[in-house]
């Protein structure tokens, strides 16, 4: 048997005795041995291999499947750019703590710096978004320390593959080979936390910190604080709208707490970042302080979820004045014009079906969830707050929906065109698109920068496109909604296969200044 083969071989059956059931690969010729060994372990119903042809997409599908199985992806490329274009993922992975097997194939090491055809320094190329990063030629590479690191975050393998690349031989090498089980499990922490104040707050991160909302929910229950969560759709018991009744100085003063736990790191309001600076005491749990944020401060920090001893009892009528606040805020729902995007993000929200996923991309849309939906449960909600970037954002979730029977996505109209490469392959997935079209980035009204001289050219960028014909155009179902009704109907329906559903809604300015009326409704409470 040839080395490349055998080394191939190697890696597949260690992939597969790992745990690891999906591998996301992108076709080229100098990982040809592994995409060949990968596809027989495929037909041999020993792994899912999901084809993607463009490395960024393949990157955040894999994404994708990983945060929504909970379980480590392998994806494997060709060499030269391929390589290159897995960074913004690995990225989004590293920040997110997401467990990607990263497998680029490369040439032997000799003809690296010899101007051999696609061949670049590409071994150590994601720098410090891995945790470990190896480069491998020898046929019995040894697998432990990669499959340990993993649970970390990315690990890179850079394989140097020699020709012949194609297999010379017919050996049942899968035989007796079975698939592993991996085993994440992050275990309540040793630490103690001493609770001594009865006026706490529990602030939860979109992204909890990497923590599942279970043990989230019943270390808040220990404590009985109220809790503000940036997702309420995975927190039935959180205060709602706390990041639109924050925006005044006057509530936030009124409602200043003692001490405020946070989970995860809070990157979507203002509002809610400037109560937690004003809170006696800052305590932070968050399993990324100890790989990737080690320079996080505040006054505690805890890198799992840490036992409580408590010598106070949580104040009920504390509870009630965050509830209070709640309420009002609901009561001003009912001034919204109908058709935008604040009351498009509340009823979708409580229109999706129970055990459905529903992936929320950066910018307005999980912002509008943070501040108008109610508070829910029995979906599965995800986003990339690792980094917050707008790319990749249908990549991931495809890969999310991949997982679920039933899935859904709100994306914003640059999210959509940044990504609409990822249409091209979406078999046997259920997902439909909801993409918010204001024509441009409405955020940017939102911020400062909205009264610049050339604000619409370097930050509103219209594109003019529709984003219903560039679904249609990739044999997607799409459909034009402009009304609350409409849109009512389109997410009501059953979900089969990719659809996409355009809401057209009203200008990014008069966006702007429905929620600058709000805000000052809000200081009228
Ligand atoms: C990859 C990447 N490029 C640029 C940005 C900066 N950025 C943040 S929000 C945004 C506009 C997003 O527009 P859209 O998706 O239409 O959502 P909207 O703001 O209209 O809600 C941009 C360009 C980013 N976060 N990620």
């Amino acid at each position: 048997m040839n080395t490349s083969t055998a080394l191939a071989r190697n890696i597949t059956q260690q992939i597969i005795s790992s745990g690891i059931t999906d591998v996301v690969m992108s076709p080229g010729s100098r990982n040809a041995p592994l995409s060949i060994a990968l596809y027989v372990a495929q037909t041999h119903g020993l792994i899912n291999l999901h084809v993607r042809i463009d490395e960024r997409s393949a990157g955040f599908f894999a994404l994708g499947i990983a945060k929504a199985s909970g379980k480590p992806v392998a994806l494997l490329c060709t060499s030269g750019t391929a390589v290159a274009n897995y960074l913004p993922a690995v990225l989004e992975a590293h920040h997110s703590q997401v467990p990607l097997l990263v497998m680029t194939a490369d040439r032997p090491a000799r003809l690296r710096q010899t101007g051999a055809n696609q061949t670049t320094m590409q071994a150590g190329i994601f720098g410090q978004a891995v945790s470990l990063a190896c480069d491998v030629s020898e046929i019995d590479f040894d697998f432990t320390d990669v499959f340990s690191t993993l649970t970390h975050g990315p690990v890179h393998l850079n394989v140097q593959f020699d020709e012949p690349l194609l297999p010379d031989d017919e050996s049942d090498w899968l035989k007796g080979v079975t698939p592993g089980s991996y085993k994440a499990g992050k275990p309540r922490g040793q630490e103690e936390l001493e609770i001594t104040e009865s006026r706490g707050l529990i602030v939860v991160g979109h992204d909890r910190g990497t923590f599942n909302c279970a043990d989230i929910s019943a270390f808040a229950r220990e404590i009985g604080w109220p809790v503000i969560a940036e997702d309420p759709l995975s927190f039935p018991e959180s205060i709602a709208h706390a990041s639109l009744f924050l925006t005044s100085q006057v509530i936030r003063t009124q409602l200043k707490p003692e001490t405020v736990i946070v989970i995860g790191r809070t990157t979507l309001s203002r509002s809610v970042n400037a109560l937690i600076k004003s809170s006696g005491r800052e305590i932070v749990i968050d399993s990324r302080i100890s790989s990737v944020d080690v320079k996080r401060s505040a006054d505690q920090l805890f890198a799992a979820v840490p036992h409580l001893i408590k010598s106070a009892e949580a104040d009920s009528e504390w509870d009630k004045q965050w509830r209070n606040y709640s309420d009002a805020t609901n009561q001003l729902f009912s001034t919204l014009p109908q058709w935008c995007e604040e009351n498009i993000a509340r009823q979708v929200s409580a229109l999706i079906p129970d055990s459905a996923s529903l992936f929320i991309s950066s910018s307005r849309p999980i912002r509008d969830i943070e501040g108008f939906a109610s508070s829910r449960t029995g979906l599965n909600t995800f986003a990339n707050r690792g980094l917050a970037g707008i790319d990749g954002n249908i990549s991931t979730a495809l890969g999310i929906a991949s997982q679920y029977e039933t899935s859904f996505a709100i994306v914003g109209d640059l999210s959509f065109l940044h990504d609409m490469g990822a249409l091209v392959s979406t078999e046997k997935i259920n997902l439909r698109l909801l993409v918010i079209n204001n024509d441009g980035g409405g955020i940017f009204s939102t911020l400062p920068q909205n009264s610049v001289e050339g604000f619409e050219t370097i930050f509103g960028t219209p594109h003019g496109k529709d984003p219903a014909k560039i679904a249609q155009a990739m044999g997607v179902a799409s459909f034009t909604v402009e009304s609350i009704d409409e849109l009512r109907e389109k997410i009501s329906a059953p979900v089969k296969g990719v659809s996409v559903v355009v809401a057209n809604v009203p200008s990014r300015e008069m966006n702007a200044q429905i929620l600058r009326d709000f805000y000052q409704a809000v200081e009228k409470l």
